[in-house]
């Protein structure tokens, strides 16, 4: 009989007796979702039905928001120490269920601007992952209180902003302060700098500071015109070439110049690649390379072109056709290409791909006084956009051209401010801290892989 396999309890369901043997009940109160949910059962006379809520898997008082019927707001009911009133600390999630994370929760970024050498300028940075450290070069002269002779140099920076090695004398040339422009290559740093007159040259140098020779990939008379090196950039196809940009200026004349050195070191000869355009950057993306640009001459646009790892095959295409783009940066997730420029009232941002097919945006961001002046992948495949404008600041934007949070570095202003690194590592930033003769000189800043951290 049923009485005899009932065990007096209803919340379970009643019990029945099938042919001698009892079967379990049907639970009466029903819950559809029960990794997430849960539903209260009272006993009495008969079941007594609550409502449904969230489950506390964790014990830490808060309920899932998993849980769709009835969301609670414990935004993670695997971990106790995450839920609402938890402290905020930088470990790239939200702990306090907020929906902001780390930086845009109020998080200061790590540690404190520090003056690498004063009356220097012209510095760019690259991260070795091998090392984990930073490369740093600039111009200086030998003689602070001269204005003449300047040398090149690198630094090495630990990731506690540190330097490891003494300064790499990289040119003995005077009289020439050119830009610089370094990336990591597997392992060695290359480096490209003006010298001499406007002359190019690169070489490679470990993170011990072993200097390869110095390669002169440019000269004077090597192109129309090649009379001043400006926005230097470079960067390396795994294995492969280094891919240089820069543009060059000639009285009115603008023109974005590119070329190729080899594993062996051998430069290629000039590619002529964006006609009156200025400030290039370059970025390597699945063998390839892409350069971005802003279109001086008409004034009104960002271009970009895609290349392949010998310079070849190019496809140029306009990004932007908004006037007063004052400066165009690229860099690549691994996946994408991003872009960034900026009008008198917008920032934009867009992803190209390795091929120079259009991906996301371009997205708008109504700021004034934030141009970019250098981008960096971030470890979750968005990118982080850096500015010296009115500081030093950041903005980061995810790969499908949503923009985060802008947040502040360093109060005061810079120039020719790089960042590097980032994707899950530190990032490190370089920036000219005043013109030349200003004591504050090159200045750079570490940050944690989290920016906070
Ligand atoms: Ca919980
Ligand atoms: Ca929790
Ligand atoms: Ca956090
Ligand atoms: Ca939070």
């Amino acid at each position: 009989m049923d009485a005899d396999c009932s065990d007096g309890k209803a919340c379970n369901g009643v019990e029945k007796c099938t042919t001698g043997t009892c079967h379990a009940g049907t639970p009466p109160c029903s819950n559809a979702d029960p990794v997430n949910c849960v539903v209260t059962c009272t006993e009495g006379a008969s079941a007594v039905c609550g409502a449904v809520q969230g489950i506390d898997a964790d014990g830490d008082g808060y309920r899932s928001s998993s849980c769709a019927a009835a969301p609670g707001n414990d935004c993670n009911d695997s971990k106790a120490a995450i839920h609402p009133g938890a402290t905020e600390i930088c470990d790239g999630v939200d702990n306090d269920c907020n929906g902001k994370i780390d930086i845009a929760d109020g998080l200061k970024p790590l540690g404190t601007s520090a003056v690498l050498w004063s009356n220097a300028l012209n510095s760019s940075i690259a991260y070795s992952p091998t090392d984990n450290v930073f490369g740093v070069p600039l111009s200086k002269p030998d003689n602070a209180a001269s204005a003449a002779p300047y040398n090149t140099y690198l630094f090495v920076l630990d990731t506690t902003n540190t330097k490891t090695i003494f300064p790499v004398a990289l040119t003995s040339v005077a009289n020439f302060s050119g830009p610089t422009a370094i990336t990591w290559g597997g392992s060695d740093f290359g480096i490209a700098y003006g010298d001499d007159n406007s002359d190019l040259k690169f070489r490679r140098v470990t993170s011990s500071g072993t200097a390869s020779a110095q390669v002169s990939a440019a000269n004077d008379g090597d192109y129309p015109s090649l009379d001043l090196l400006v926005s230097l950039s470079i960067a390396r196809v795994p294995g492969g070439n280094w891919g240089i940009v820069w543009h060059e200026a000639f009285q009115s004349y603008h023109n974005v110049l590119g070329l190729t050195v080899s594993a062996a070191d051998v430069p290629s000869g000039i590619f002529p690649i964006g006609t009156a355009g200025v400030r290039a950057q370059i970025a390597s993306l699945n063998g390839g390379f892409g350069v971005a640009w802003y279109e001086s001459g008409t004034g009104t646009s960002a271009g970009m072109s895609n290349r392949t790892s010998a310079f070849v095959s190019s496809k140029t295409q306009t990004l932007s056709t908004t006037a007063g783009s004052t400066k165009t940066v690229i860099a690549s997730n691994g996946t994408v290409y991003g872009v960034a420029w900026a009008d008198a009232t917008n920032l934009y941002f867009r992803t190209i791909s390795d091929a120079g097919a259009a991906g996301c945006g371009p997205a708008v961001l109504p700021i004034s006084g934030f141009v970019p002046s250098d981008i960096v992948a971030t470890k979750n495949g968005g990118f982080l956009i850096v500015s010296g404008s009115t500081k030093i600041e950041a903005l980061d934007v995810s790969s499908s051209c949503v923009f985060g949070t802008r947040f502040t570095i360093d109060a005061d202003t810079g120039t020719n401010v790089h960042i590097a690194g980032g994707g899950g590592k530190p990032y490190g930033l370089a920036w000219d801290d005043g013109s030349l003769n200003d004591a504050k000189g090159v200045q750079t800043r570490i940050l944690g892989a989290n920016i906070c951290d």
